[in-house]
Formats: C-alpha cells, sequence, structure tokens
C-alpha cells in the first residue's frame, strides 16, 4: 500500500511540472522565481534548475560584503554559508546571476580561496586549510558551487581574519580582495580541528559537519591538510596518505568508551571516511592515532595519564 501511494504522490509531482512546463516550446515559463525572469537565455539555468537553485539558496544566508556586483556590468556573485563563521571546517557556497535577467549562470568558477589571519601582536599572518577549489555537489544543483574553508583560529583581540578569492563568469573576472571576517571560538567541550607534526611538517585534521552527529553510528569525514611552505599561502589537502584511527572516550565519565568505530582512511576524492560509534550524549574526546601509508604510526597513538592518544578531537551531542 506504502508503495502504492509513494508511484501516485510521484506521479502527482510529475504531473505538476508538466503542467508548469507546458509553454517551455516558446521559452516561456509558467514557474515563478522572485527576481528570475526566465527568457530562454542558453546561459542561465532552466525553470527547474533556477527552482532548484532558488529553493537552496532559502536554506543558507548571504555574506554581503563576500558577494560581487556588477562584473563587466553584467553578472553578480553572490557568496553564502550556513551559519556565521567559526572555528574548525565551513562551507561556503556561491552563484552567479546575470543582471539583465536574475537568472542564475551555468558556467562559472571561484578560484584563490584564500584566507588570511593577521596576528598583530606578533606582527605575522598565516593562512588556513581550504578545499582545493569549488565543485558542484550531491544532488545539489549545478548552478551552485560549494567550497570550505576550515579556520585553525578564530578571531581574537588583534587577531583577524580576512578573505579573498577570485571569480570568473562566462568571460569575465572580479576578485574580492582582503575583507575582514569575524571567526567564532566554538563552546567549550567543541574542538574540531587539530594540527600534529610528522617530522618537520605541519598537518590539520578538520572533522566535517560535527553537529550532526548523533547517539549511534555516525558516518564521519574529516580532511587533512598541510601547512603550506610559505604559510600565507592556503593550506591545501596533504598529498600523503594516512590512516587515522579513532577511540572516543567520555573524559566526564571516568574515561570509558565506545565500540565499533572504523579508522579515517583516505578516498579517491581526498577526503577521509570513517566511522564513529557514540553510545549515549555528552562530550566525547575523540583520540587519533596518525598512521602512514606503510602502517606506522606517525602522529598521536601516545598515551596520556589516562591511558589515551594525546592528539584528539572533541564533539559534543
Ligand atoms: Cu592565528
Amino acid at each position: 500500500m506504502k508503495k502504492i501511494l509513494l508511484f501516485l504522490s510521484m506521479a502527482a509531482v510529475v504531473l505538476t511540472f508538466t503542467a508548469c512546463n507546458s509553454n517551455d516550446n516558446n521559452g516561456v515559463q509558467d514557474i515563478e522565481i522572485p527576481g528570475v525572469t526566465l527568457d530562454g537565455d542558453v546561459d542561465c539555468c532552466s525553470a527547474e534548475e533556477a527552482l532548484q537553485v532558488y529553493k537552496f539558496l532559502q536554506t543558507v544566508t548571504i555574506i554581503p560584503e563576500l558577494s560581487i556586483k556588477d562584473i563587466d556590468d553584467k553578472y553578480n556573485v553572490f557568496a553564502y554559508r550556513s551559519a556565521d563563521f567559526h572555528k574548525g571546517y565551513n562551507e561556503i557556497f556561491f552563484v552567479a546571476t546575470k543582471k539583465k535577467n536574475g537568472n542564475y549562470v551555468k558556467d562559472f568558477d571561484i578560484t584563490s580561496i584564500t584566507p588570511l589571519m593577521h596576528m598583530s601582536a606578533m606582527s605575522m599572518y598565516h593562512s588556513t586549510p581550504v578545499s582545493a577549489g569549488v565543485e558542484t555537489f550531491d544532488d545539489k544543483p549545478t548552478a551552485v558551487k560549494r567550497g570550505w574553508i576550515s579556520f585553525i583560529m578564530s578571531t581574537s583581540g588583534k587577531d583577524t581574519w580576512a578573505l579573498s578569492y577570485t571569480a570568473r563568469v562566462l568571460k569575465s573576472e572580479a576578485s574580492i580582495n582582503d575583507v575582514e571576517q569575524v571567526v567564532n571560538p566554538l563552546p567549550d567541550g567543541q574542538d574540531w580541528v587539530k594540527s600534529f607534526k610528522v617530522g618537520n611538517e605541519t598537518f590539520f585534521i578538520s572533522l566535517v559537519n560535527p553537529t550532526e552527529y548523533k547517539t549511534g553510528t555516525n558516518a564521519v569525514k574529516a580532511y587533512i591538510s598541510k601547512k603550506s611552505a610559505k604559510i600565507t599561502e592556503p593550506y591545501q589537502l596533504a598529498s600523503e596518505k594516512f590512516t587515522v584511527e579513532i577511540l572516543p572516550t567520555m573524559p566526564d565519565m571516568g574515561n570509558h568508551s565506545s565500540p565499533d568505530n572504523a579508522a579515517f582512511a583516505k578516498q579517491d576524492d581526498g577526503s577521509y571516511l570513517g566511522t564513529l560509534n557514540l553510545t549515549m550524549t555528552g562530550l566525547w574526546r575523540i583520540h587519533l592515532t596518525v598512521k602512514d601509508a606503510n602502517g606506522n604510526i606517525v602522529a598521536g597513538g601516545d598515551d596520556l595519564d589516562s591511558g589515551f592518544s594525546s592528539l584528539y578531537l572533541d564533539v559534543t551531542i
């Protein structure tokens, strides 16, 4: 019965879409999207694509100061995020629009995303881990690009972050240069990015979206980035292939642990996937043991007084 109902509701969706697009042939559509004129421009989204983009954009917040108006008087680029920037992994989204019709341009790219922290007391600058570029993703609309930045420090006192990037829309280009951004600290019990050293090199492991963790089994994702030789340049994904064993414990509850975890293993796209089993709510300290491609322990894996690795991330669920 459930299957039949599902089939019927899908049929209803198909009918609705067909009805909406009954005028597709002459380039005029009935779908109404605020601010978007569907004039059949080939550089831009179809009615369905534009609606998908529009709906996605309702779930994120625009970052006005990181948006670019009037590229060659023809295009706009808008930047979005899900929440205010915080220490650790943050996603950033981009769309490009044509000024003449407000519709989303499909052929655009964002390059050179460069976060830079100015630590004025020490008169020094440094960057932080970033995605290799921006990409369309999952089942999300093709005219939305996503990138990420993992801030290794929050803004504090005279230590400030600024962001730069370059946008290309069709054949036009423009840049955002050193626009200040506030990066909030994380609450107590949350620590989602940590550094570790292997020889002379410094790496950073960033947990992806730990706010989505729940009790029970979690498929978890992380990135490992390498500090650039020139530390003002964004830290790119490490080419090394590590395996990171994870052991969650509850420091507030006698350090009891939780079984059935699986180590972070490197995937073809450069990310690391693992399994984290959290048996109850509260603060979990995720102890890490980093192994190189030959299985040698290269970071963490030492014993604190507690008996667990001194390299750890904290997640409170
Ligand atoms: Cu800093």
